[in-house]
C-alpha cells in the first residue's frame, strides 16, 4: 500500500488488476518506500510493456494461461471430437503445363504482394551463435539467406513490373519480424550491406516482445530467479506476426498501396523462391484466402502435417497439425499405426513448410475481429505425474500457421504441394543431431541445405534440356549426401521454369566436379561444355552470350570436422570448405553486347 505513491494512476490500476488475478507475490517482497524505488519503477514499466504488447493485455494473458494450464493438467486433447482425414489440394509437378500457367499468374501477382519474413527465432536446435539470416545459403558464392531473399524479391519486382496492368505498387514491401534475440544483428546486417539493394523504406522491421513466464498451474507470473524486480520472459512463437502486422498499421498501409496478397516465409530455406511464383499463381487463380505451401512428408518427419479435421458437430477445417500431435491424434481416432508412410513411401499428410499466402482483404477483416490474437498452447514440463509443479517456468506459445483456426468455415482455405527438391531445404539441425536422423529422412542441416540448392539447380537445368552429370555420394559431418555439380544463379537470371528455358538456348554439358555461377539478368547460355569452374557476372544492361568449352581444375569440396574450432562456424557446421584451385571468371561491368567463346 505504502508503495502506491511511487506509481501513476494507470500503474495503480494495473497493479490492482494483478492483485485481483492472484499475482500478489509479485509485490509481496517490496520493502518500504525509499528502498529500491528505482528498481520498483523499472519493474512496473516492464509490467506495462507486457500488458500493452499482448492482445487484450496481461489480464487476458493470465486468464488464457489459467485455462490452458488446466486443460494441460487434465490431459485434454486439443483435437477432442475431431476426426482427421487427408485433405485435397493442388499438387504441382515442376515444369508441366499447369505449373507454367501458375508461374505466369504468380509473376503477374508478385507486384501486388507484400512479403513477411519471420526471423525472431534463436535457432536453438542449430546452435549457431549468430542470426540464421546471416548464414550463407551456399558457400560457392557465400550469399547469405537474407541477401538471397532480398535479391529474389527485387527480381520478382522487376519481372512483375514488366507485366503490370492497372493499379499496383512500384516496390514490393518486405516486413521482417525480429525479436530481442535477433533485432540488432538483423538491422546491422541490412545496414552494413546497403539493404542488399532494396530501398531502406521498402523494409520494415517489427520486433516481437517476449511474454511473461508462468510459475504454476494458477498462472502466477514467474519472477526472474536472478532479479526479483523482473518478470521472467520467453518467446511467444512466430504466431505473434499477425498481431504485430495488425497493431503496427502495416496491413492497412499495404492495403491502401494496392497490395492483395501477403506472403509469409521462414528464415532458412534456400529453395523457397523457386516455389513462390507457382504458389502465388495458385492463390490468385483459385482465389484462396489462405494457401499453405506443402511438400511430401515422411511419416514422423519434424514438420507439421496439413490435415482436414471434421468435428462431430459438422465443423471442419484444413489446418496444420504439429508433428508431435499428428501421430497421437491418428492413433486416438482408429488408425492403430499412427502416422505411417503409405505405398508411395510418404505420409499421406503433406508437410507444412510454413510458407503461407493470405489474401489481404479478408485477412484484415478477420484481424479486426481478433486483433491478431492466435490460438495458443502451453507445453509445461511437469516435475512428476501429479502435474502440480513445473520443472521450470513455462509460457504460452502460438504459431503463425494456426491463423485459419478462427476462420469461418466458408473461408477458402487451400494448400499447394510442391516437389520437396524444389521447395524445401531448411537449416535447423546442428551436425550432431543431423547425423542421428533416421536414414532416408532429411537432415535439415547446413550441409543438406547447401547440397539441396545444387541439386535443385542441376535438376532444373536437366529438365530444361542440359546434360548434367549424376551426383557423387559423399559424407560430411556424418551425413551422407548427394553432391551435384555446384550450379548457382542469382534470381535475376531466372525466377521461373520458363526463364531457365529461355536463357538456356543451346546445348549445355556440365560434369560432376564442375562449378557454374551466373550472376546477371541477361546471360544467355548458347553452348557450353564445362568441366571445371566458370563464373559469369554481368551488370544491368550487359547482354552476354556464352558459347564455350571450359576445362580447368576448378573448385573442390574439402572435408572439415565440425569440432575443429580453428575453422569459422559457418563453414565447419557444413563439414566442408571450398578449395578454389583455378577458374574462368568473366566480369562484364558495363552495358553492351558481349560473346564469350573459347
Ligand atoms: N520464429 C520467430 N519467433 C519465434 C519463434 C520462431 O520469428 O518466437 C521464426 C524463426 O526465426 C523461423 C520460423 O519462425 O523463421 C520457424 O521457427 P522454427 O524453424 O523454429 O520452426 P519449427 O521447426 O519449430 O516449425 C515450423 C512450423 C512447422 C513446420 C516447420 C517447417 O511450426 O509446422 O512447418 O516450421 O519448417
Amino acid at each position: 500500500q505504502k508503495n502506491l505513491a511511487l506509481l501513476s494512476g494507470d500503474q495503480i490500476e494495473l497493479a490492482k488488476m494483478l492483485m485481483g488475478e492472484n499475482q500478489g507475490h509479485l509485490f509481496a517482497h517490496w520493502p518500504e518506500p525509499g528502498v529500491d524505488d528505482e528498481a520498483k519503477q523499472l519493474f512496473v514499466k516492464q509490467v506495462e510493456k507486457l500488458d500493452s504488447s499482448y492482445p487484450g493485455g496481461l489480464i487476458s494473458y493470465i486468464r488464457n494461461a489459467r485455462k490452458l494450464l488446466a486443460d494441460s493438467k487434465a490431459g485434454k486433447n486439443p483435437y477432442y471430437g475431431f476426426t482427421p482425414s487427408v485433405p485435397s489440394g493442388e499438387v504441382l509437378t515442376y515444369g508441366n503445363e499447369t505449373f507454367i500457367k501458375f508461374e505466369e499468374a504468380g509473376i503477374k501477382e508478385a507486384r501486388n504482394t507484400a512479403f513477411v519474413l519471420v526471423a525472431g527465432g534463436l535457432g536453438e536446435r542449430l546452435g549457431y551463435k549468430g542470426i540464421k539470416l546471416a548464414l550463407p545459403s551456399e558457400t560457392t558464392t557465400g550469399t547469405c539467406f537474407l541477401q538471397h531473399y532480398i535479391e529474389a524479391i527485387l527480381a520478382l519486382q522487376n519481372a512483375s513490373s514488366r507485366m503490370a496492368e492497372g493499379k499496383c505498387q512500384s516496390q514490393i514491401p518486405l516486413a521482417i519480424m525480429t525479436s530481442d534475440d535477433t533485432h540488432a544483428q538483423t538491422l546491422k546486417l541490412l545496414e552494413s550491406n546497403a539493404y542488399f539493394g532494396m530501398q531502406q523504406t521498402q523494409v520494415k522491421l517489427l520486433k516481437q516482445e517476449k511474454v511473461a513466464c508462468l510459475g504454476d498451474n494458477d498462472a502466477r507470473l514467474a519472477l526472474d530467479p536472478s532479479d526479483k524486480y523482473k518478470i521472467q520472459t520467453k518467446p511467444h512463437g512466430h504466431g505473434d506476426v499477425h498481431a504485430l502486422l495488425y497493431s503496427s498499421g502495416v496491413l492497412t498501409s499495404w492495403h491502401s498501396a494496392g497490395v492483395k496478397w501477403v506472403l509469409f516465409f521462414q528464415d532458412t530455406n534456400g529453395l523457397l523462391f523457386k516455389a513462390i511464383p507457382a504458389s502465388l499463381g495458385v492463390s490468385s487463380i483459385k482465389g484462396y484466402h489462405v494457401n499453405s505451401l506443402a511438400v511430401l512428408r515422411k511419416a514422423k518427419e519434424a514438420i507439421g502435417g496439413i490435415t482436414k479435421l471434421t468435428h462431430k458437430d459438422g465443423r471442419s477445417m484444413v489446418i496444420n497439425v504439429e508433428y508431435n500431435q499428428l501421430d497421437p491424434l491418428l492413433r486416438a481416432t482408429g488408425h492403430a499405426d499412427g502416422d505411417v508412410n503409405d505405398e508411395t513411401g510418404f505420409s499421406p499428410y503433406p508437410g507444412n513448410i510454413n510458407q503461407l499466402i493470405l489474401q489481404l482483404e479478408p485477412y484484415i477483416e478477420e484481424l479486426k475481429k481478433t486483433n491478431g490474437a492466435i490460438e495458443e498452447f502451453v507445453n509445461p514440463k511437469y516435475k512428476d505425474s501429479s502435474k502440480t509443479a513445473f520443472k521450470s517456468s513455462t509460457r504460452l506459445e502460438c504459431m503463425m500457421q494456426d491463423y485459419p483456426k478462427s476462420l469461418d468455415p466458408s473461408a477458402r482455405v487451400g494448400f499447394t504441394v510442391m516437389d520437396t527438391w524444389l521447395a524445401y531445404a531448411p537449416v535447423k539441425n546442428n551436425p550432431e543431431d543431423a547425423a542421428k536422423v533416421p536414414k532416408g529422412n532429411p537432415y535439415h542441416s547446413a550441409t543438406s541445405g547447401e547440397m539441396a540448392i545444387y541439386r535443385a539447380n542441376s535438376l532444373i537445368l536437366r529438365k530444361s534440356g542440359a546434360e548434367i552429370a549424376d551426383p557423387k555420394v559423399e559424407t560430411f559431418n556424418g551425413q551422407e549426401v548427394e553432391v551435384w555439380p555446384r550450379i548457382v544463379w542469382n534470381p535475376h537470371w531466372a525466377l521461373t521454369s520458363s526463364d531457365v528455358k529461355r536463357k538456356l538456348s543451346g546445348s549445355c554439358q556440365v560434369s560432376q566436379q564442375s562449378t557454374l555461377v551466373i550472376k546477371g539478368s541477361d546471360v544467355l547460355v548458347e553452348k557450353l561444355s564445362l568441366d571445371g569452374t566458370l563464373v559469369v557476372k554481368a551488370t544491368e544492361g550487359a547482354e552476354v552470350k556464352i558459347c564455350a568449352s571450359v576445362k580447368n581444375q576448378g573448385w573442390h569440396l574439402k572435408p572439415v570436422d565440425y569440432k575443429d574450432d580453428s575453422v569459422a562456424e559457418e563453414i565447419r557446421t557444413r563439414g566442408f570448405r571450398i578449395e578454389k584451385i583455378n577458374q574462368i571468371e568473366l566480369t562484364y561491368d558495363k552495358p553492351g553486347k558481349f560473346t564469350f567463346t573459347s
